[in-house]
């Protein structure tokens, strides 16, 4: 069997976020296909470049593919069903607050350019609220290009980021 390893970012800040957040994951568990391994703790960070909303509270969670083998596409549009089902509106306007963002972060050690996806993320490395959680749940995982993402500098994050106490 094809296992297949993926690493996804959640956020949201509207509309009851950790709600949001748990509900997202009782999804991806229900999701035929994606077996949800574990989850981060709930991290809560200011939006990043100091925008005009709600605070977000950020989670990462471990995802195995099986049976049939979902490529990464296939992944995606699992991911952006659950967001719109959570209420997911996008309009044209960058970084909007939402109810429920799904990001990509790893997809085993596969580098993926085009029109849909860009793996990795493009921001990880930058970002407290994806990093921390990450590495909370994965401290030996690489990264393909930059390779284990323990040695990363932690140090330098904009965003300050606080552990949700469930
Ligand atoms: N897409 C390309 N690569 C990927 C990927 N690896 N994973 C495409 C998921 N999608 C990917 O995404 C737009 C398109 O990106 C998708 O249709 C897909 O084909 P989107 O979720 O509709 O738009 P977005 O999330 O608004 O855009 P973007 O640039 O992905 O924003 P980010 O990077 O998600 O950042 N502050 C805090 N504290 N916490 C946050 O979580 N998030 C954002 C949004 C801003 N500030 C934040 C946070
Ligand atoms: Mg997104």
């Amino acid at each position: 069997m094809n296992i297949k390893s993926l690493f996804v970012g959640l956020g949201s800040n509207l509309d009851s976020p950790i709600t949001q957040l748990k509900k997202a994951l009782t999804l991806i568990d229900a999701q035929v296909g994606f077996n949800l391994c574990t989850c981060s703790s709930f991290y809560q960070s200011p939006p990043m470049d100091k925008m005009d909303q709600p605070d977000y509270i950020n989670a990462v969670c471990h995802i195995e593919t099986s049976l049939p083998p979902l490529d990464c596409l296939d992944c995606l549009d699992c991911l952006q069903a659950i967001e719109n089902k959570m209420g997911r509106v996008r309009d044209k306007q960058h970084w909007q607050a939402r109810t429920l963002d799904l990001d990509i972060l790893l997809y085993d050690q596969n580098i993926i350019k085009s029109e849909r996806l860009t793996v990795p993320h493009y921001g990880m490395l930058q970002r407290s609220f994806v990093m921390i959680p990450l590495l909370e749940i994965a401290p030996k995982v690489k990264h393909p290009e930059v390779g284990l993402l323990k040695n990363q500098n932690l140090q330098n994050f904009a965003e300050s980021l606080q552990k949700v106490q469930l």
